[in-house]
């Protein structure tokens, strides 16, 4: 028995689905219950309780713009409401799962097209269901020099990817993957296609500048629910003669802090792709029984201790990875200016050389390089850390410092105890760097296939890390639609301005609030009274 969205009778439920198969074909609207679990959070935060939880009511999967625009008006004529999907690989923030339970997934894998590659001008153009797996061989099969900047899975979508706030490895203005977008295409929730961006001008070019003329208005599809984006295009890097990354290692604890204003400026300066930070002594590597110890002391270690304990064991506190691309020569100026700023303010700072990649790369090349998402290479291998039965993210966008970092560890460590989680960060434990102008402080916190307990226990301290994180003046960058209304509530700058400002704009453009209802906090008038 599918669950139904708020409001419908199986009636009603049944006539809508007939008016989308004869749109779409029957082949394409999924509606018995094995069809419809595949939507579930893959990840799902309720396993062991109610898992059906944020369950789809039936799944529809378009081929075209056209097909698109038909499913929202059908749904606006039976009030169904729709939650679009790119690949649906939103692992960790939900998966495919809709923000209301009963929501008809929108499934855009078949709109996997390709539309354009500009070598020339460096831009692609994808619809939705195109993977970064996709978009490479594509460019790969052409022999193209542009580069895409993937994020560790390769099966995501740009598209999907970008609308989420996603993010990848190489500069900043392409690893911010809806930073580096250039008009969209969309269908709004009353049928109607828009495009933005040069794409307004009939025969204009999308790829090139992004604004065209008059309010930028693409960030509203980003996280939102005022259309179902259906093409867009992206900025690509030009393939670089040269990849170069150099480490350097710092000893002391309290090191980050200038470590973190050097590696700042030298992104700043747009010299450097995603640094990336570590720590020999702790971090990844945090097994040692005698760091444990000290740890598990009442009140903890102190930063002496700890120095103490990385001096004895001969290894640094922290150490950063430094990507630099372009011409060979300018790689290793680049290099050469870090170590020389960072040499001349931190004490005993080391260095360790990497050596100069130089492209095209041949395959065999390719396979064997350590870490091919940091030359856009996609692949899956981020699934070797992650957990058999996954994780929630608890992503908080911090200040880009290191003290930010110690107050972290501080704050969500204490919530980790307090709810016999373990140990939660760790003090070398760092900060996710993919974003530009922040760092995001992510907890993973380990869901089971089985234990209930143990999720209702997550759920509840991913609720306190909101609340603490709020009272530190943070936000999150992107949730579990379990999450979505906390998160945005805590956005309440002037009485929640922002939010109200959304379902203004909602309830004005999607009045039968068919489009994603709760995506992003933002519901329509309808459901928000239903909630009050
Ligand atoms: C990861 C990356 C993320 C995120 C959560 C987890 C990677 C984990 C870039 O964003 O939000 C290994």
């Amino acid at each position: 028995m599918a669950t139904l969205p708020p409001g419908i009778n199986d009636q009603t439920f049944q006539a809508a689905l007939n008016e989308f198969r004869n749109a779409i074909g029957a082949d394409w609207v999924f509606s018995s219950d094995e069809d419809v679990a595949l939507y579930r959070d893959a990840y799902n935060p309720f396993w062991g309780e109610d898992e059906r939880t944020l369950e789809a009511s039936a799944a529809v999967a378009p081929d075209t713009t056209e097909e698109v625009q038909a499913i929202v008006r059908i749904a606006n004529q039976y009030q169904i409401p729709l939650y679009p999907i790119s690949t649906g690989k939103n692992l960790g923030y939900g998966g495919s799962s809709p923000n209301l339970s009963g929501s008809v997934v929108v499934d855009l894998k078949r709109m996997n097209r390709v539309i354009e590659v500009s070598e020339d001008k460096n831009y692609a153009i994808v619809e939705p269901g195109v993977s970064y797996f996709d978009l490479y061989n594509y460019i790969q099969e052409r022999g193209l020099r542009v580069w895409i900047d993937c994020p560790d899975p390769g099966w995501g979508s740009p598209v999907g990817n970008a609308l989420d706030h996603g993010v990848g490895y190489t500069y900043n203005r392409y690893r911010d993957h809806f930073g580096s977008h250039a008009g969209l295409e969309a269908v709004l929730p009353n049928g109607e296609v828009m495009r933005t961006g040069m794409g307004a001008i009939p025969g204009g070019e999308m790829g090139n500048y992004r604004y065209g003329f008059g309010p930028e208005i693409d960030g509203l599809f980003v996280q939102g629910n005022f259309g179902i984006v259906t093409k867009m295009a992206f900025h690509l890097m030009p393939e670089p003669e040269a990849y170069y990354s150099g480490r350097v290692i710092v000893p002391r604890r309290q090191d980050l802090i200038p470590l973190v204003k050097h590696v700042n400026n030298l992104e700043d300066l747009g010299l450097i792709g995603q640094p990336e930070y570590g720590s020999p002594a702790g971090g990844f590597g945090g097994n040692n029984p005698e760091l444990q110890e000290l740890l598990a002391r009442p009140g903890g270690a102190t930063d002496a201790e700890l120095d103490a304990l990385a001096a004895r064991r001969g290894v640094g506190s922290w150490s950063v990875n430094l990507q630099f691309y372009g011409p060979e020569e300018s790689v290793l100026a680049n290099w050469a200016f870090a170590r020389r700023k960072i040499a001349e303010d931190i004490e005993g700072a080391q260095f360790e050389p990497g050596q100069v990649y130089r492209f095209p790369m041949s395959d065999e090349d390719k396979r064997t390089f350590p870490h091919r998402v940091a030359i856009g290479v996609p692949n899956m291998e981020i699934f070797r850390i992650v957990p058999q039965d996954g994780l929630l993210y608890f992503s908080a966008l911090v200040p880009r410092s290191a003290e930010a970092i110690f107050r972290g560890q501080q704050v969500f460590g204490e919530i980790y105890r307090e709810m016999g989680l373990g140990p939660g960060p760790n003090p070398y434990q760092g900060a996710a760097t993919w974003h530009p102008r922040t760092f995001i402080l992510i907890n993973g916190f380990p869901l089971s296939r089985t234990d209930g307990d143990l999720n209702a226990r997550v759920r509840q301290a991913f609720r306190m890390c909101i609340d603490a994180a709020a009272e530190e003046g943070w936000g999150e960058y992107r949730a579990p639609p379990a999450f979505a209304d906390q998160i945005m509530n805590a956005y309440s700058f002037n009485g929640n301005v922002l939010r109200r400002f959304c379902e203004d704009l909602k309830d004005s453009v999607d009045p039968n609030g068919i489009m994603a209802p709760g995506r992003g906090g933002i519901w329509p008038r309808r459901l928000r009274e239903e909630q009050a």
